[in-house]
């Protein structure tokens, strides 16, 4: 049991994760979609022929680039090719149970029509709201939607880095009142939205912000009960994120697992979390030139697994181009998941960490209350069979295929409490999943 030993006037606001309804759905999910869609998907990583090295929604801090310029990429933003109901379904295909939606990144450029600024789609020539028919579009197909929201916004002419002046002083303390504006009309907006995704909190100006932050996020949880709201959103009273100076969680799920995930359970130290993963090694937003490795089918659903095996979400982002399409890569990627999704979602949705070791084969996952056990196999032995440990007092009832569940496995003891699944020979190169029923004496 941890002790408090700081005293603390904004720290976290709870000791465990929680445990109502809303959190437990979130909890069930296994697999999300990102987007990050704005402006830069425009340029799409390139100016006057030149690319930009760095992530493709960064282009604007480039200093090939007046910043101007950048603004007035508004008066391009026309995506004749949006459409809603494609993306949602696209989505649905992969088997994503939620998606996280840039309402506007760090450029500043509003995918909704902020009444607090004129840098949104509104004063755009396509005018539209993007924000409420996705929403409404990826809620049709059952998957609830989390708003990613930048607190960071280069587009304001009160947003600082650091304040070293009165004037500095008196410029952030507009650009705190905007911000507030501006999540509290998202939520009245959006109302089905489940939560909130918070990015660009990291600058020395937002850390010192603990008592107005901590005071926002009660506010938005008033108005909107249920609310989820991640780590990355407030520092606590010296300035400490994600986790307050007594090492507490402070948000309803930790957000620090960004392009990378945990290799055990203790790495999580028992949190709520979600990992958000790019194609490429950091590209979020569209870019052209997708340099580097492009991760595979397998190698995803492997990240999926292996997040879903320590208790988390595996969120995949997408970078949508310029004129409201997806990229071919991408469409096929979502395919490619999906046709393995459909067969073993079983292994993924719901499921958690089992409570039993890593092994050399792959990832166990398991529903919390059942004998139930799913070993997701990436790792076939040349052997062939598949070397189970278990706990003490804990056998093996019966295995089968997810994919086939009437057939059953031949199950041999080693010895105590290890075993070998013996499967036959595979010709595709899949993951594919075992089922294990556990019988746990008492
Ligand atoms: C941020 C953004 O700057 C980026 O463009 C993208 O939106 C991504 C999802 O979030 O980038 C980060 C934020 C935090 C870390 C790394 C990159 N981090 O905590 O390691």
């Amino acid at each position: 049991v941890k002790t408090d030993t700081i005293p603390l006037k904004h720290g976290a606001h709870r000791i465990d994760k929680r445990t109502d309804s809303v959190m437990a759905k979130w909890r069930g999910y296994g697999l999300g979609q990102f987007i990050h869609w704005g402006l830069y998907a425009i340029p799409g990583g390139e100016w006057n022929g030149k690319t930009y090295n760095g992530a493709a929604e960064w282009i604007r801090s480039w200093n090939g680039i007046p910043k101007s310029t950048y603004d007035s990429l508004i008066y391009k933003f026309n995506p004749t090719k949006f459409n809603p109901e494609s993306w949602a379904k696209t989505a649905k295909q992969m088997g994503a149970k939620y998606v996280t939606i840039t309402t506007k990144h760090h450029d500043g450029f509003c995918l909704w029509p902020s009444k607090y600024t004129k840098y949104t789609v509104a004063n755009s020539p396509y005018k539209k709201d993007i924000i409420g028919p996705l929403v409404n579009a990826y809620n049709k197909e059952g998957i609830d939607v989390i708003l990613y929201f930048s607190i960071m916004d280069w587009n304001q002419p009160g947003w600082r880095y650091e304040i070293k002046t009165k004037e500095d002083s008196i410029a952030f303390e507009g650009f705190k009142k905007f911000t507030r504006n501006q999540l509290l009309e998202l939520l009245n907006k959006y109302p089905t939205a489940k939560g909130l995704w918070f990015d660009g909190t990291w600058d020395k100006s937002w850390v010192k912000q603990a008592a107005f932050a901590d005071e926002l996020e009660k506010e938005m949880r008033a108005l909107r009960p249920g609310l989820i709201i991640g780590s990355r959103f407030r520092p606590d009273d010296f300035g400490k994120r994600h986790n307050d100076s007594n090492g507490r969680l402070m948000g309803d799920y930790e957000q620090g697992w960004e392009r990378k995930i945990p290799n055990k359970i203790e790495d999580v130290h028992g949190n709520d979390w979600d990992c958000v993963m790019t194609v490429p090694e950091n590209q979020w937003g569209y870019n052209k030139a997708w340099n580097g490795h492009i991760k595979t089918v397998n190698e995803l659903i492997e990240m999926t697994a292996k997040c879903v095996s320590l208790g988390g979400n595996f969120v995949l982002n997408f970078g949508p181009k310029g004129d409201g399409s997806i990229r071919k890569e991408e469409i096929d990627l979502a395919a490619g998941i999906g046709n393995w999704m459909r067969v073993n979602n079983e292994a993924i949705y719901n499921c958690q960490y089992a409570g039993l070791e890593k092994q050399d084969w792959g990832y166990f996952t398991g529903k919390t209350g059942s004998n139930k056990v799913y070993m997701i196999i990436f790792n076939v032995p040349v052997s062939g069979a598949f070397r189970v440990k278990l706990p003490a007092k804990t056998s093996i009832t019966t295995a089968s295929l997810l994919e086939q569940p009437n057939t059953t496995l031949k199950v041999e003891e080693i010895s105590e409490n290890q075993y070998f699944i013996h499967t036959s020979a595979r010709a595709d190169n899949k993951p594919f999943v075992i089922v294990l029923d556990l019988n746990k004496k008492a």
